[in-house]
């Protein structure tokens, strides 16, 4: 019998990058650990890492490249068969109806892989379609929108220095459970613990007393979609009481004078009136902002998958620089990536164009190289010239994740063609014509492209693949390259991730450590590059490397926060709940819900509900509700708390599996609903283009009463 033997890699499930211990013989895993050498996780691990070896034994993955037969049936053929289709299909609509009519989405896990974040460019460049679209627009659009206007690049972003804070304001975000997001915190909890072990305090805004908040030392509750508004009072606060306090950055600001415009229409009385927090609240909190050594305003999916995300991310980065917690130990810092995207995208001085086209039928913005997901469904359905006729779908699973998922799905079903690049046949990939099976987890190389970018320390590391993909499977990378030959009629390159990785190695920021990729691969556990520097003037990519703090485009969009709020428009009678979603600790977006361990126990899929909403709604705990919105309407298991606001309910996110024709097993067992059967494609932050998510107005009734 082989030896038992370890392998160290990151894990690459979410933004956390933890290191992990994989013990194992042959092709059998013993256990899953936590790797305390890892110099960023330090031997964290969540329940998510273990499953990774469900992944890799699910019988229900892929492991032929699939095509649907007329009578609807799956049937296995080869890759040159599933290649040659692909190439006559996508290249005969191209040619009949435009490039645009094949659309494109990609979805999170492609940031998760290291193969695809080097050929999604070149393959998107080869696809030549506008029709781009992805779950960014769900998600976290409106931070690259507020770095894209104020430093001058979309994937500069302010980090929250964690490790040396002295007063962390956390608005919108639950990293106890998510670990961080745009904000690579990897055991967020002893990181916290830490900041209050060293005298620090934590404040948690959140329409729900989060995981986060009963860990912190305050939790404010607040409406949703009223965070913009609670910044602009803190803002205002530190203005009018003179503690405006740059520090440093009194150089770097190019346009510091036009702060004024921007709470100029706000006054506190308004704003607490509005947010239901006091004038005392908000003055008290400012001043203990500003007056802590260093301090941190870090706001994620609650302040950005909102009608007003763009406002609150500039917001938040407004607040960090006037507090003088910008670019300096504990405050919100840049940080600098041994594999350095900017070398790539660098186009110093010239922002990224906003809205250089418009969607055919919603005229809605482009930006970010891609078309808000919330109108995916409309271009597909509404005919005439432009519409699109054909889908690739890379890694992504839209009709769980996008809003009004269910108006998806019915686009997708009326496609010409669709492609699915996925491991597993689902909600999504259901629809397709051809499904391509690819190797994931413990089967991939890994390199962390994009999360080196908002990690809260600079490390670096390559994890090996541990197990050989199966011979009929293929890394998402060689499909694409493939996919750039048969789009561009080339001979397919040679180029490998890991020729891309060590070049980019050995040119980047620390190159003078003699890094490259045969040096990464001596150190299993990692690199430690180093707590983040401040680094303002290397990395800014405005022209005159300043930071614009109040750029037009976003001091104009306050017009819409002061219209939505000071018209006394009240909540609407017929929807007078605000809906919010959730994450959970062991549930990852919509796709891991075939490893039973996860997925084991009580049912996690349930309505939280404040217990007096419960009693007028005459709603006992555990009863089934039936909770309807403007597009649709759903039943779920409530659970009573009055770690919910009154007026407020959440749903977690990333259920829903029993839609015919899905081929998980586990999942189907444990179907939960989707919340994006009750989410609103309309409904978006306007100037972004974001989803806005949360804050959706649905209306709960017990089905025993209407009976
Ligand atoms: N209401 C509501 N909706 C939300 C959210 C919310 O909070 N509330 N969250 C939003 C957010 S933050 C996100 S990121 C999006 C996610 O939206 P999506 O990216 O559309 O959804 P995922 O669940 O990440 O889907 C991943 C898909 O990739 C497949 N997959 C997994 N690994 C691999 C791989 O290595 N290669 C390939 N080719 N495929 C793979 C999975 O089987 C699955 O089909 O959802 C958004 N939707
Ligand atoms: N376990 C687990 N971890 C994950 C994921 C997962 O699915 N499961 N997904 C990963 C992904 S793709 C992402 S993007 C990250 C997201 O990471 P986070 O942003 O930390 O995760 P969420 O749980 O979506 O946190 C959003 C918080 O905003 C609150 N909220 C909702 N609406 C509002 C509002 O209007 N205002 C305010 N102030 N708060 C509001 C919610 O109650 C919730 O606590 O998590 C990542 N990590
Ligand atoms: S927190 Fe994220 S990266 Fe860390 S072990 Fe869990 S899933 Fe993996
Ligand atoms: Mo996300």
């Amino acid at each position: 019998m082989d030896e038992l033997k370890k392998h160290y890699r990151t894990c690459n499930l979410c933004e956390a990058m933890c290191g992990i211990e994989i013990t194992y013989r042959d092709k059998e895993i013993k256990s899953i650990k936590g790797d305390p050498k890892d110099p960023l996780s330090e031997g964290h691990i969540c329940p998510k890492a273990i499953a990774l070896q469900d992944i890799y034994n699910d019988p229900d993955r892929l492991k032929t490249p699939l095509r649907k037969k007329e009578t609807g049936e799956w049937e296995e053929i080869s890759w040159d068969v599933a290649y040659e289709e692909i190439s006559t299909k996508i290249k005969s609509i191209q040619k009949e109806f435009g490039v645009n009519a094949v659309g494109s989405y990609l979805g999170n896990p492609n940031a998760h892989n290291f193969g695809n974040g080097v050929f999604l460019p070149l393959y998107l460049k080869a696809l030549g379609t506008n029709n781009r679209y992805s779950s960014a627009s769900a998600d976290q659009l409106p931070h690259h929108f507020a770095s894209n206007f104020m430093f001058g690049h979309g994937l500069i972003m302010p980090i929250p220095d964690i490790d040396r804070t002295d007063f962390m304001l956390i608005i919108g975000g639950n990293p106890m459970v998510s670990n961080g997001s745009m904000m690579t915190a990897p055991n967020f909890s002893k990181r916290m613990k830490r900041i209050q072990e060293r005298g620090g305090k934590i404040v948690v805004v959140d329409p729900r007393r989060t995981e986060t908040a009963r860990k912190s030392n305050e939790h404010i509750f607040i409406r949703p979609e009223r965070d913009a508004l609670l910044l602009l009072g803190l803002i205002k606060t530190i203005q009018e009481k003179g503690l405006v306090n740059l520090r440093h950055l009194r150089e770097s600001l190019f346009d510091f004078e036009k702060l004024d415009e921007i709470t100029k229409d706000f006054s506190l009385e308004k704003i607490a009136s509005i947010i239901g927090i006091s004038v005392d609240k908000i003055e008290s909190l400012a001043t203990e902002f500003v007056s802590a050594p260093s301090a941190v305003c870090y706001s994620r999916m609650g302040a950005s998958t909102q009608l007003f995300g763009g406002l609150c991310q500039w917001l938040t980065n407004v607040l960090n620089i006037i507090s003088g917690n910008f670019d300096r130990a504990g405050g919100a810092m840049f940080t600098q990536p041994a594999f350095d995207v900017l070398k790539i995208t660098n186009k110093k001085g010239k922002l990224e164009s906003y809205g250089r086209y418009r969607s055919r039928v919603r005229n809605l913005p482009y930006y970010n190289s891609e078309f808000p997901v919330s109108t995916l469904a409309d271009e597909i359905l509404t005919e005439g010239d432009g519409q699109i006729k054909a889908m690739i779908c890379i890694a992504g699973n839209p009709v769980l994740s996008s809003p009004n998922g269910e108006r998806l799905a019915s686009a997708l079903s009326k496609l010409d063609f669709m492609v699915s690049v996925d491991i597993y046949l689902n909600e999504t990939s259901r629809h397709a014509d051809i499904i391509l099976p690819v190797a994931t987890g413990l089967e991939i190389p890994h390199f962390d492209i994009f999360f080196n970018i908002f990690s809260v320390k600079n490390t670096v590391k390559y994890s090996p693949p541990l197990f050989e993909k199966r011979l009929d499977q293929k890394y998402d990378w060689e499909i694409l390259r493939k996919f750039i030959s048969i789009l561009t009629d080339q001979p397919e390159s040679q180029l490998t991730p890991e020729y891309v990785l060590d070049n980019m190695l050995q040119s980047g920021i620390h190159s003078d450590k003699g890094l490259n990729l045969e040096m990464l691969k001596q150190h299993p556990h990692g690199i430690d590059l180093g707590a983040l520097q401040p680094c303002l003037v290397n990395r800014l990519q405005t022209n005159d490397d300043k930071i614009r703090l109040a750029p037009q485009i976003l001091v104009d969009d306050l017009a819409r926060l002061k219209s939505t709020f000071f018209s006394n428009k009240s909540l609407s009678n017929e929807f007078p709940f605000q809906m919010i979603g959730r994450r959970l600790l062991r549930s990852h977006n919509t796709w891991m819900h075939n490893s039973y361990r996860l997925v084991k126990g009580k049912n996690e899929c349930t309505m939280i509900l404040n217990p007096r909403d419960a009693e007028a709604l005459q709603i006992q705990n555990g009863d089934i509700v039936k909770v309807t919105s403007k597009v649709g309407s759903i039943e779920i298991e409530t659970q009573l708390s009055d770690e919910i606001m009154e007026g407020v309910v959440s749903i977690p996110q990333g259920w829903g599996h029993g839609r015919k024709g899905v081929k998980m097993k586990v999942a189907q067992e444990h179907p939960g609903i989707s919340i994006n059967e009750l989410t609103d494609h309309e409904r978006i932050d306007e100037l972004t283009g974001n989803a806005a998510l949360n804050g959706v107005g649905v209306r709960v009734e017990s089905l025993v009463s209407l009976d």
